[in-house]
């Protein structure tokens, strides 16, 4: 039998190829070079430095599955994986802006985009040169996006939207907007539109005083006819598939990301229980703490390898949108469990700034509701298996 080593049971390291462990480790030192030294201070100050985009672009953590000639690296969805799970580990708002530039924006103008909006705006998104967010949900439309309010009233040349989204990440310094509303013209049905910042009729004010995700900037977009031209729409998607086309891309993302935010709560809670001693000895020397520890160990372990699966699926194009449901759901509501223990394992210095683990405990409970609650996926999961839907 081989050798075990405790931080990679599975060996998934050895499951790698060259190429995807050379953007692993790139995507690592950037994380820790670049987003590591700013995350204290821009969770304290609720700010996300909008130039971490553009050096996001240069490091090439950008829109990585997209083809060389459009700015992206023409690289696997298991890299684009590894990277949120890399980014992930020093904070989930930082993943947050990444996986909403790539699978959210990127993905749907390169999938449902005309070639003239591919040429457009692929390369500035790659390059973090532009800003990207996508707008589904509504004050009165979230887990349910059907019940969505902004309608796009056909004019002369176009388009006119009206309505407003909510929750919407990176919106307040967006330059591009991707917004999903219903097309009186398409007979009511949910219809994709690129909005530029500066248009009149749209805003996208701030939502302040968020106690999770700070370092990641949210706000509201908001449309009062916003006209547009013929070339705004995206012409080769209708309907919820369009935006679930995205989802399913940034829900595994999140998989790999929430496995990464766990790790580091691991880590941190194994270091911290050899360090310090009580009663004489370290409390790492204690059964509790041990058991805690091997359940940390065994969920990372098991949800890694996972996700690695459903990104190889992915690659092969047979990943399912209910196995990706599976995968977010799992790993998400693992992750917070984890990060709940590690704080717990901390004791007083767990609540402190100076420890990673109480910031990834609150960031984990958007990412547990954002991408389709805990219970909503349960609910996807629980149609696949009865053919009964239990939503309403
Ligand atoms: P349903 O009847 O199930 O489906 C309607 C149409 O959509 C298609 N579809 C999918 N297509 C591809 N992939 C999927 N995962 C799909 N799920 C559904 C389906 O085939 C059908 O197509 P068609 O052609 O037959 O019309 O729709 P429903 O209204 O019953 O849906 C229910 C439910 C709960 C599954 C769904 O609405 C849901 O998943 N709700 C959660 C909403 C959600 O995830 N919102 C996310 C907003 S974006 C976000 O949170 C970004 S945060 C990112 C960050 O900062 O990192
Ligand atoms: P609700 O749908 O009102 O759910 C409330 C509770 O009810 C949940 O526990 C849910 O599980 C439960 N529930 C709902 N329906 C049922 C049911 N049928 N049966 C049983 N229980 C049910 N959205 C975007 O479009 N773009 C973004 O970039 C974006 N970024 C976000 C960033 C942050 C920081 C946050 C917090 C959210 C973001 N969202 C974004 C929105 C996010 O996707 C929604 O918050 C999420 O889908 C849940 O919707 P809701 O908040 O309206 O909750």
């Amino acid at each position: 039998l081989g050798q075990f080593d405790w931080s990679d049971p599975f060996l998934i390291e050895s499951q790698l190829d060259e190429d995807e462990r050379m953007l692993r480790d790139a995507a690592r030192a950037f994380a820790e070079d670049k987003l590591a030294p700013r995350v204290a201070q821009a969770y304290r100050e609720e700010t996300a430095d909008p130039s971490i985009f553009r050096e996001m672009g240069e490091a090439g953590l950008l829109g990585v599955t997209v083809e060389e000639e459009l700015g992206g690296l023409g690289a696997s969805y298991v890299t684009y994986g590894l990277i949120a799970r890399e980014v992930e580990r020093i904070d989930s708002g930082y993943r947050s802006m990444m996986s909403v530039q790539s699978s959210l924006v990127i993905y749907p103008i390169d999938a449902y985009g005309s070639d003239e909006q591919r040429r457009k705006y692929l390369p500035g998104l790659c390059s973090g040169e532009l800003i990207g967010c996508f707008g589904l949900t509504e004050p009165d439309a979230g887990s349910d996006p059907a019940g969505m309010k902004t309608v796009a009233k056909k004019t002369e040349n176009g388009y006119r939207l009206s309505g407003s989204k909510m929750w919407i990440s990176n919106a307040p310094f967006a330059d591009v907007f991707v917004v999903w509303a219903k097309s009186e013209a398409h007979d009511g049905k949910i219809r994709g539109f690129i909005l530029e910042k500066g248009m009149e009729g749209l805003s996208a004010p701030k939502i302040g005083g968020k106690l999770s995700l700070r370092a990641s900037t949210t706000g509201e977009i908001v449309m009062e006819g916003v006209e547009v031209g013929e070339d705004a729409l995206l012409p080769n998607v209708q309907g919820l598939k369009g935006p679930f086309g995205c989802l399913n891309r940034a829900r595994y993302g999140i998989s790999w990301g929430a496995m990464g935010a766990a790790e580091a709560c691991w880590h941190a809670a194994r270091q911290y229980g050899l360090d310090r001693k009580q009663f004489n000895k370290p409390l790492a020397q204690t059964q509790l703490f041990q058991k805690k520890l091997a359940d940390m160990q065994t969920e990372i372990s098991l949800g890694l390898q996972g996700s690695l699966r459903l990104g190889r699926l992915m690659d092969e194009g047979r990943a399912s949108p209910e196995l990706v449901s599976l995968m977010k759901r799992n790993n998400c509501g693992k992750a917070l469990e984890i990060a709940r223990h590690a704080r717990d394992m901390h004791g007083g210095n767990g609540i402190s700034e100076e420890f990673p683990v109480m910031r990834h405990m609150i960031n984990l409970e958007t990412v547990n509701t954002y991408e389709g609650t805990h219970d909503v996926h349960a609910l996807i999961l629980g149609r696949a298996q009865t053919g009964l839907q239990a939503f309403f």
